[in-house]
């Protein structure tokens, strides 16, 4: 058993985005911290999910550190960038920072046990290192662990098979080769876009149409940017995230669509279209996605958009059908860029899953029970996450030996997304009830990681040993989710905003509603008061 440090104060599990940031800001304080991942490298979701066509769904600047060090010399060359320049932005970060010198890296932590003795965590990992921090921070995010549905013969596939979010570091050759797809979540649009070019044949496995937003991708210029550094606007851009509901740079549209006329929606949709990227959903009017005829409306304007794409007008039914599905915002937008024209080659096939369902998977590949057999070499899992893992896949246990795993069997009890009750000194970043996956990713993260580091301090100013949330105050919290969810349309589709793409879950909203700024303000307004709504010891 190999133990680390045992006076360390502070103990990350991740180092992506979170962890990075949260090391920073504690290691700034002359705290003792160190991060332990499971992956091989920096980077967190970018180091996993190196499958073919990854890139964000926000635009950067915005998706980015606001740390000054890290922007100010280094420069994007494309407004949604792909795996490969996050990776080198992440090296960038680690050249600023000297962040790897504290990292542990294929370092899975499996179980983190509280010690009511010293009050600290004693926490393990599959290789055998043992850490005993004060303070416990899961970085782990919302993606971390990947679901593989129960599909009949899947084991027995002969050919290569993988999740993206697990995709092989070396990449697979796929040129000239039969290849599956099964999802169509964000994920896959980006693989089949990607791949469509160069396979041989790519058979589509569809449950659900995926309503994808066009992303017009385009190069930046560097001049462009450096000018925008020294005149002060990557600053604004980085306060003013901190402003808004979802964590970008713009608010959400003030309009009611019913104050409207046809025309002027129309007009004012085709401009958000053209911006591409989240604006459509951003500036849609706010009620768009809860009045009926609004839901409809705005959903022909994207089916017509679909269908002016798509030669083959069964696929085209297929992929944009005239009942919709779920309204546009039901599901996280998937952006795409040539996602729709794939489906115009002749060597891929689209199946409806949800008529024609997987029958089994077989050595040599897939049976739909339209009878047809898909043989394939390469068959892709673009499955998704199963959310609340990111923090239960350890074996987290609290004062009286409970799991944290256990304790959300039947639903997330949190305070502020960010705390539980009976796992003293622990806090865990982008995950369940907070704003995560309704927001711009770094955004949310930032503001959590900035509590916890202002909360670690505020006690080891203070002397104070423990810290856990009331019990009533994570029941208020829980309400608080529940009520920011009530009238959202993700609570009208099957998918993991509501826990529901993973059958024998809890339904239930996982993020908080109520926006990025009224978050920040609220769980500030919690520390300003003295942790009001925690306990000391
Ligand atoms: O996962 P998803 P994702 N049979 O859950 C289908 C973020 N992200 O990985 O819709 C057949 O959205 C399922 O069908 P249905 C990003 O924010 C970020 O695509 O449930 N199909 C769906 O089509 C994104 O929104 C990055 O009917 C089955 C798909 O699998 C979020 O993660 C990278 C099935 C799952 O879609 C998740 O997107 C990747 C079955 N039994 C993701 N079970 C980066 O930024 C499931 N499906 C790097």
């Amino acid at each position: 058993m190999l133990d680390y440090n045992p006076s360390l104060d502070v103990l990350i599990v991740g180092s992506g985005f979170a962890g990075i940031y949260q090391l920073y800001q504690l290691r700034k304080l002359g705290y003792s911290v160190h991060i332990f991942d499971s992956a091989g490298d920096t980077g967190g979701t970018w180091y996993w999910n190196c499958y073919p066509g990854a890139r964000t769904d926000s635009a950067v600047p915005i998706y980015g550190f606001s740390i000054p060090e890290i922007w100010e010399d280094w420069t994007w060359t494309e407004r949604f960038p792909g795996w490969k320049e996050l990776r080198r932005y992440f090296d960038h970060v680690d050249k600023k920072l000297d962040v790897k010198k504290d990292i542990s890296f294929d370092t899975r932590v499996v179980s983190a046990h509280w010690d009511s003795n010293s009050d600290r965590w004693i926490v393990t990992a599959e290789n055998g290192r043992v850490a005993r921090p004060r303070f416990l921070v899961i970085c782990t995010g919302f993606a971390s662990i990947p679901y593989v549905p129960n599909l009949k013969g899947l084991d027995s596939f002969e050919g290569i098979c993988h999740h993206t979010a697990r995709w092989p570091q070396e990449d697979v050759d796929m040129k000239d080769k039969r290849v599956g797809v099964i999802g169509t979540g964000a994920t896959g649009v980006q693989v089949i876009q990607e791949i469509g070019k160069d396979v041989k044949h790519l058979a589509v496995f569809q449950r659900t149409p995926n309503l994808a937003i066009a992303m017009e991708q385009r190069k930046l210029s560097a001049e462009k940017h450096d000018k925008m550094k020294k005149d002060g606007l990557y600053s604004a851009i980085f306060q003013r995230r901190l402003q808004t509901a979802t964590g970008h740079d713009r608010e959400l549209y003030p309009k009611s669509f019913l104050d409207t006329t046809p025309e002027e929606r129309r007009l004012h949709w085709e401009e958000a279209w053209a911006q591409g990227g989240v604006a459509f959903l951003i500036t849609n009017y706010l009620d768009a996605g809860t009045k009926d005829e609004a839901i409809a409306e705005v959903y022909d304007f994207w089916r017509q958009k679909v269908h002016a794409r798509v030669t083959d007008p069964v696929k085209a039914e297929l992929l944009a059908p005239k009942i919709a599905p779920h309204p546009l915002a039901a599901k996280r937008a998937s952006l795409e860029q040539t996602y729709y024209e794939v489906f115009n080659q002749p060597n891929v096939t689209l199946t409806d899953v949800s008529k024609y369902p997987i029958e089994e998977i077989n050595p040599k590949g897939v049976r739909t029970a339209d009878g047809v057999f898909h043989e394939l070499d390469i068959l892709v899992l673009a499955t998704g996450f199963d959310i609340t893992a990111g923090v239960t896949q350890m074996d987290i246990r609290g004062v009286d030996g409970t799991s944290v795993k256990e304790k959300w069997a039947e639903g997330v009890y949190s305070n502020l997304g960010m705390t539980i009750a009976n796992f003293p000194n622990l806090f865990y970043a982008y995950g369940p009830q907070a704003p995560t996956a309704f927001s711009n990713g770094p955004t949310c993260i930032e503001i959590q990681c900035d509590w916890i580091t202002k909360c670690i301090k505020y006690m080891m100013d203070n002397n104070l040993a423990r810290i856990e949330p009331e019990i009533e105050a994570e029941k208020y919290w829980h309400q608080q989710i529940w009520e920011t969810s009530k009238y959202g349309p993700w609570m009208k589709a099957r998918g993991w905003y509501n826990n529901s793409n993973i059958p024998g879950k809890p339904f239930e909203p996982l993020n908080y509603a109520g926006g990025v700024a009224t978050y920040a303000a609220y769980i500030e307004e919690k520390a300003r008061k003295g942790y009001e709504g925690f306990i000391f010891s």
